[in-house]
């Protein structure tokens, strides 16, 4: 069922603290963590605690929770002092966009110059 934990899913694990990480914040819909393979000097994940597979499927099933991700992203941002240089939140979704865990999350990219477009 949308929103439930799923026993395959890594982020789930985390959720739970199955899995370690480096947690920065943490709602009571939300969690942010460093990601374990930085592209930036903060680079920074928010995912619902709920499962949904994406970013969109989040949104449609849950349109509080997608808006307090978007919110904890700004959040972090703040938190890692990147706001006023400029940051960037991206949601890879789907494999043919680098998508590789599937389990909705936020990016939260910054602490450098960052190129537009993206690769
Ligand atoms: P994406 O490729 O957009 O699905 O992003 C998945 C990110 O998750 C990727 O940047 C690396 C990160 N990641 C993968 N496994 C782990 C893990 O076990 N711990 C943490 N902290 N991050 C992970």
């Amino acid at each position: 069922m949308a929103g439930e934990p799923r026993s395959d899913c890594l982020f789930c694990k985390i959720v739970v603290g199955e899995v370690p990480a480096t947690i920065v914040r943490e709602t009571e819909t939300t969690v942010a963590f460093r990601d374990i393979n930085p592209q930036a000097p903060t680079h920074v994940l928010v995912i619902p605690k709920e499962h949904h597979a994406d970013a969109a499927a989040l949104a449609a099933a849950a349109p509080g929770i997608a808006a307090d991700v978007l919110r904890e992203a700004g959040e972090v941002a703040a938190q890692e002092k990147t706001d006023d240089a400029g940051y960037r939140i991206v949601f890879n979704t789907g494999a043919g966009a680098g998508q590789t865990v599937f389990h909705a999350h936020a990016h939260v990219l910054g602490g450098r110059g960052l190129e537009w477009p993206p690769g």
